[in-house]
Parts: C-alpha cells; structure tokens; sequence
C-alpha cells in the first residue's frame, strides 16, 4: 500500500489561521492532536465510512465524530428526515410532537428510565444529572472514577480522562476547590476502595455516576463485580447510581451497557441513565432520564432547574429520531458487532505477527487497543494500567496509520467506534495498512 498521498498544505494552512482566531486552532481539545503531535486534518465532507481532509486525502474513519455516527455518514433516510425537519423550522423555544416521539423511543429501549429530558451536549445532561441527583436526596457528595469523563461541568473536571489526560492536567485551571470538594474520586474496578468511601461517608453519598464502560480512558471494561458491589452499595446506602452512556448507549448494544450489565446481573439496573453521541446522530442533542419519581424533582414540577432554548430542537430531534429507527432493523447490532470484533481481531492479528505486544478488546460497535509492555499484560482495567501502556509506539501507529488512510482517534486515552457503512473492503484496508504501520519504529 503506498504512503504517497500528496501533502497536508491545506490543513496546515487552516490550522495556523484557525490558531489566530480560536484558542489552539480548534474548539475541542483532543482535536489539537497534541497527545500525538503534528497537524490536525481538517475535514471537508464525509460519506459512509470516510473522510476527506481539506486536501482531498480520504480515510477511513473510526471516529465517527466520536460516536453519534452509527450508521456511518450521510445515512439517507437520517438526511431526509433532517431536511424535511429543516424545512420546517429550525427552532421553536416551544414544545413539539417530535420530542416527545423521541423520548418515548428511548424509553422503549431503556426500560430503567420511566422519564426523560433532552438537553444539548453531553455535559449539560451530566452537570443536570448530578444536580437532579443532589436535589432528589438532599445530600452533596458524589463519587467519580478515575479516568471517567462526564463533560466539562466544574464538579467533574476531577481526574477525568479524555482531553484532560491528554494535556497531563489531573483536573483545570478554573475550577476553585470549593467546588469540588465534594467530588469524591476512586479507582475504577477498585472494590476495596468503594466500600471504604462508603463505610465513611454513605449517609452523605448524592450520587455515583459511572461510565459502565469507560471510553474516556481508551476502553475499560467495568467489572462484573465491580459493578454488583456499586450497585449493592448505592442501594444500602440510598445514593444514585447514575449510569453515564453518553458513549456506550445505544452503541454497545441496543439498551446500552446497562443491557450488558442487566443480562449478567439479574435485576440489575442504574438509577439514573445520561446519554448523547446515538440519540442525536450527529446533530448537538443529549438527554437524562431516571424513574418518575427522581424525574419528578426537575423543573417544572420540582425544585430542581434546569432549562435550554435549543433543548429538544426539532432538527435534532427528527435526525435523533431517524437513527434510532435504523439501528433497531434486525440484526442491526449483530453485524456491527461482529464488524468491530473483526477489526480488533485483525489489529491483534497484524501486531502479533510483527512482533509488537497488543490487547484490545470491543462490543457492539465500540472498541479500543492497546500497545502493551510484554505479551503477557492483560487488558488494563483502570486508569494507573491505561497510562503505563505504550504511548510513544500508540503515537507511532496512529500516525502510520494516518499515512496510510486511517483515521483512528488522536489520543491512546479515546475509544473508537465503527459504523455500519463500514464493510470488508475497509477492514481489509484496515489490516494491510497495519501490516506495514507496525514495521515503522517507535518513538
Ligand atoms: N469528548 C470527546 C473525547 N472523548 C471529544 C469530542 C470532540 O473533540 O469532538
């Protein structure tokens, strides 16, 4: 496969006139490609699997905007639905059928959640959770895990991981102490550790929010006993238990992990569910939901605010709508998830072959890998184990592979996520560029 793919003289140009105008040239972090270095790509369009960088070079894309992109770019019946919707009106400030089609689609897939409000970002459903989680029990504390993001909202910029381990800060500049004194930060799949913060300071536990597989961290499972140990605590104790699947719903499998966790834990649900990326496919829309009775805390009935002027917006509700309604056609999930494991199958495949120690793992269409120290290292289950991996051969890799046509997340610290549009001849493409990526030394 040949490297020879012309220059990048067009991004490069973007970039140093996006650094006079914007704060590092770019209005998220990790989009800096700090954690590897060089310059940003800057996309022109997109269509199914791929990417085209403003000079025209095309990739394979496994970010997919970091998740919302399911159904892989330019899906046509979500195009339809968001013109029509368009044409209809941009945005109402007023209530509208369509937000309620959505919120009653998402509670048929979630059958933890009996109630929902839709809000705009990530964050804001996170920041709202915690708020609504307070409300509820009138208590102030809340547990985090490290390596868990859950947005940028004040209390959680607390040993998050994303953009925030990728710039080495533990927390950001900004936040006074105050603020978080009441975040509570543990090591994710530390058993000892929970049980210790909740011998001390149950009574005075809000909420625990979680992300139940960590995508922030490059992609951790939580544990099964992990997870029955939060549940059981969270319950004896009266604390929340929020389930933050901004990631992971309606990506990992049709009910989110929460699904995963509830087949191999009988009963098993969270209190509250936060979720983003799916549900809007694409489009600035995210949501929290819990029973009717949290719910029932928030705005206007309870004493609980929260509020948004594009909150339920009609496009993108209508482009929420329609991705939802196609990844429910049967054996939807089965085909992306076999796809995913494929290509993590055939990374592991191309790295043992080269020589190069690798683990990696996946489900439903999210995945993530990692170059580790010796063949004997197993999956890292925190975040301590995650930052001991291999990050120089990562950054090698990643940038191979971006030579090559490959667009993998700019940061060992990011899951990935594959589409349905992507098929065979791109997983092909996929290893064969490995194959030679591998070769190219590290560091
Ligand atoms: N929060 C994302 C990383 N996990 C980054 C989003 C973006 O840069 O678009």
């Amino acid at each position: 496969m040949s490297t020879d793919r012309g220059g990048h003289g067009a991004s490069d140009a973007l970039f140093a006139r996006a650094q006079q105008v914007i704060p590092g040239g770019v209005n998220s972090p990790v989009r800096a490609f700090r954690a590897v270095g060089g310059t940003p790509r800057f996309i022109a369009r997109a269509q199914g699997p791929y990417l085209w960088d403003a000079d025209g070079r095309r990739y394979i894309d496994y970010i997919g905007s970091w998740g919302p992109m399911i159904l892989g770019h330019g899906h046509p019946a979500v195009l339809e639905a968001v013109e029509r919707a368009a044409r209809g009106g941009l945005s109402f400030g007023a209530p509208t059928e369509r937000e309620v089609e959505l919120a009653e689609e998402i509670l048929k897939l979630v059958p933890s959640v009996e109630q929902i409000r839709l809000v705009s970002s990530g964050t804001e459903a996170a920041m709202s959770a915690i708020r609504l989680a307070r409300g509820a029990t009138g208590r102030a504390k809340l547990i985090k895990f490290e390596g868990c993001y859950h947005g940028h909202a004040d209390a959680l910029l607390v040993k998050a991981g994303s953009g925030l381990a990728t710039h080495g800060h533990p927390t950001s500049a900004g936040v006074p102490p105050e603020v978080v004194q009441h975040t509570i930060v543990l090591e994710y799949n530390n058993v000892t550790q929970l049980e210790e913060a909740f011998a001390l300071q149950g009574g005075e536990i809000a909420c625990v929010i979680v992300e139940p597989i960590a995508g922030n961290m490059n992609f951790v499972r939580a544990t099964l006993p992990f997870m029955q140990r939060l549940r059981e605590l969270c319950s004896a104790h009266g604390a929340l238990l929020i389930f933050d699947e901004v990631m992971t719903g309606f990506r990992v499998a049709l009910g989110g992990a929460q699904s995963l966790f509830a087949q191999a834990l009988p009963g098993f649900a969270p209190d509250m569910s936060v979720f983003g990326k799916v549900i809007g496919g694409g489009m600035p829309l995210a949501a929290f939901g819990a029973s009717r009775a949290v719910m029932e805390n928030l705005a206007p009935l309870g004493p609980v605010y929260q509020a948004g002027t594009l909150s339920g917006n009609p496009v993108a509700t209508a482009c929420g709508l329609a991705t939802l309604r196609e990844i429910q056609r049967p054996g939807f999930f089965d085909a992306l998830a076999g796809n995913t494991r494929a290509l993590v199958a055939g990374l592991l495949a191309a790295a043992r072959d080269a020589g190069v120690p690798m683990c990696g793992d996946s489900l439903g269409g999210m995945f993530g890998f990692f170059f580790t120290r010796s063949f004997e290292d197993m999956l890292p289950q925190n975040y301590g184990e995650v930052m001991a991996t291999d990050k120089e051969r990562f950054n090698a890799f990643f940038h191979a592979m971006l030579e090559r046509g490959v667009y993998f997340a700019p940061a060992l610290y990011e899951a990935g996520f594959v589409s349905a549009a992507h098929g065979p001849a791109e997983l092909d493409a996929t290893f064969a560029a490995a194959r030679e990526a591998l070769q190219a030394p590290a560091g």
